[in-house]
């Protein structure tokens, strides 16, 4: 049978109304790739990364997007409206275009990666920028799903929880079992509130392991480190620039009980992880590199003992999501002659 997204896949664990109708663009299926050299570097048994960012859009959002337009076209819903940091509304976007639907997608102002933006204009979603933050539009998206029919497809929607689940499934289901460690960068936090919830399920029907869960926020944007909201969250990753996850309380959950726990990581220590992913063959836009970056971070504080485990981090979105923080910095390739006199001298060779 050929792939055909993690509905038809994993459907029969997903909680999804009866009138759901699937909306699929064959998402889910990503690798978890090891990382030997990164493994042998930080002292771990054996490190995967699992890269979302092959997802059809580009991140890890489609997975709870395909539940979320299947449960909202079944029950006849002819709009949807998010609030993104960008990879919810090139999602939101692709899912509506298939489905037929009206997508509208409010964005802070000036804080949307290029690759996003494109997406969900390309995609044809009609997109707005609010004059604030991340926080600021879902306040305003929440509402305006109260007063009309527009349907909401944030992670506030527990359809996008469901199929964002799937994720856990298929780590345990390759590697035969769940890590001993899960890392993950946390915004909203729908999305470790998720693997949470997915790994518990596995484990209650299949007998698999729970593994202990690291949440890792941008220190400019960590209100669950904080324990209290952040009313300007900054960070570099802009797709974790949220003062007050929707579902905050969650998250604290899955790392209690999971005996993890959420911590920040730097904008420095943030591009440190994603150079070192990238020179190992991964590139991961910014906010992806976060659940490395703490983890390192961690490991060089001597907080967390590396030896013998097994980790899975997940990689959110792909680098090409982002190219503006590679292109800032890069210097400008140099220029010859077309001439191989020209080549063989810069190379040396
Ligand atoms: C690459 O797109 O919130 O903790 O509006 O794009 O589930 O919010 C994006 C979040 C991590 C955080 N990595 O996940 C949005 C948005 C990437 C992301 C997160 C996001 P959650």
């Amino acid at each position: 049978m050929p792939y055909e997204g993690i509905l038809k896949e994993y459907g029969h664990l997903l909680d999804l109304p009866a009138h759901t109708l699937p909306v699929a663009l064959l998402e889910g299926n990503t690798p978890l790739i090891p990382m030997p050299r990164l493994a042998r570097e930080l002292g771990a048994a054996e490190i995967f990364i699992k890269y979302e960012g092959l997802n059809p859009t580009g991140s890890f959002k489609d997975r709870g997007m395909t539940a979320a337009i299947s449960e909202a076209v079944g029950r006849g819903v002819k709009t949807v409206i998010c609030a993104s940091t960008g990879n919810t509304a090139a999602s939101a976007a692709a899912y509506a275009a298939r489905a037929g639907l009206r997508a509208v997608v409010l964005i802070p102002e000036g804080k949307v990666a290029a690759g996003k933006l494109a997406g969900a204009i390309a995609y044809g979603a009609q997109v707005i920028q609010i004059e604030g933050s991340f926080d600021d539009a879902l306040s305003m998206v929440v509402e305006i799903t109260k007063r009309t029919p527009l349907a909401l497809v944030n992670s506030i929607n527990p359809y996008r929880i469901e199929g964002q689940k799937s994720g856990a499934f298929e780590i345990c289901d390759v590697l035969g079992d769940a890590p001993d460690w899960h890392c993950l960068p946390v915004g909203n936090a729908g999305n470790i509130t998720a693997y949470w919830a997915g790994y518990q399920q596995y484990a209650k029907i299949k007998g698999t392991r729970l593994p202990q869960i690291l949440g890792v926020q941008a220190a400019g944007s960590a209100p669950l480190v904080l324990g209290h909201p952040v009313e300007q969250p900054e960070t570099i990753a802009t797709a974790i620039r949220i003062g007050k996850p929707a579902r905050g309380e969650q998250a604290l959950e899955a790392a209690e009980e999971s005996r993890g726990r959420i911590i920040a990581a730097s904008d420095d220590e943030i591009l440190a992880a994603q150079r070192l992913l990238a020179s190992e063959g991964v590139w991961v836009e910014p906010a992806s590199a976060a659940g490395l970056a703490g983890l390192k971070a961690e490991i060089e504080a001597g907080k967390f003992d590396p030896n013998g485990k097994q980790i899975v981090i997940v990689c959110t979105g792909h680098g090409m999501k982002d190219p503006g923080i590679i292109a800032d910095s890069m210097p400008t390739p140099k220029l010859i002659p077309a001439e191989l006199g020209a080549l063989e001298k810069l190379l040396g060779v």
